[in-house]
């Protein structure tokens, strides 16, 4: 039987993979295995509480939670599991995603949301932050974040192209 991804990404809705698609992606440049599925604070409830209250025990590292408008799923989640929660304020049709921000930031002292940036920045930095933890214990893959860092300071050009945006 295959070992449980460490990393579980969920999202309050279909409409959020657009975003949390990019923590996805992230993950799997860094080889990373992950589970991601749709988890609704509103409309499935009872689905977030199997969820959560079974995440250690499923095996999960780490929980990234993406979720738009009133944006409740990160710190629901981090209520009622003691994993690592990062938030990623998904940027809404109203309220380009400031609605998102303040719902999952301005948690109570005592339950700790990791909370990033409104959209693609957060769900990328989300699957980073992710990966610095699992690297913790892991150093293959501290190698594999380093390189990849690397790669990425070494795709910046020194000058701006003229043709370019
Ligand atoms: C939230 O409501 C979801 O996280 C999503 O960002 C937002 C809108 O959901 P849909 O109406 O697109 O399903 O729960």
């Amino acid at each position: 039987m295959a070992s449980q991804p460490p990393v579980a990404i969920i999202m309050g809705s279909q409409s959020d993979w657009a975003t949390m698609r990019h923590a996805a992606e992230t993950l799997d440049a860094l080889g990373i295995p992950h589970d991601d599925r749709i988890v609704s604070a509103h409309r499935t409830p009872d689905r977030l509480v199997a969820f959560a209250k079974g995440a250690r025990e499923a095996g999960f590292k780490v929980v990234i939670a993406g979720a738009g408008g009133a944006a409740h799923l990160p710190g629901m989640a981090a209520a009622m599991t003691s994993l690592p929660v990062f938030g990623v304020p998904v940027e809404s049709k109203a309220l380009s995603g400031q609605d998102s921000l303040l719902s999952i930031v301005q948690m109570p002292a005592g339950i700790p949301v990791g909370t990033l940036a409104i959209g693609r920045a957060g769900a990328v930095n989300a699957a980073l932050l992710a990966a610095a933890v699992l690297a913790l214990t892991d150093p293959a893959l501290a190698e594999r974040l380093d390189a990849w860092r690397a790669r990425q300071s070494e795709s910046v050009a020194e000058r701006p192209q003229a043709d370019l945006p």
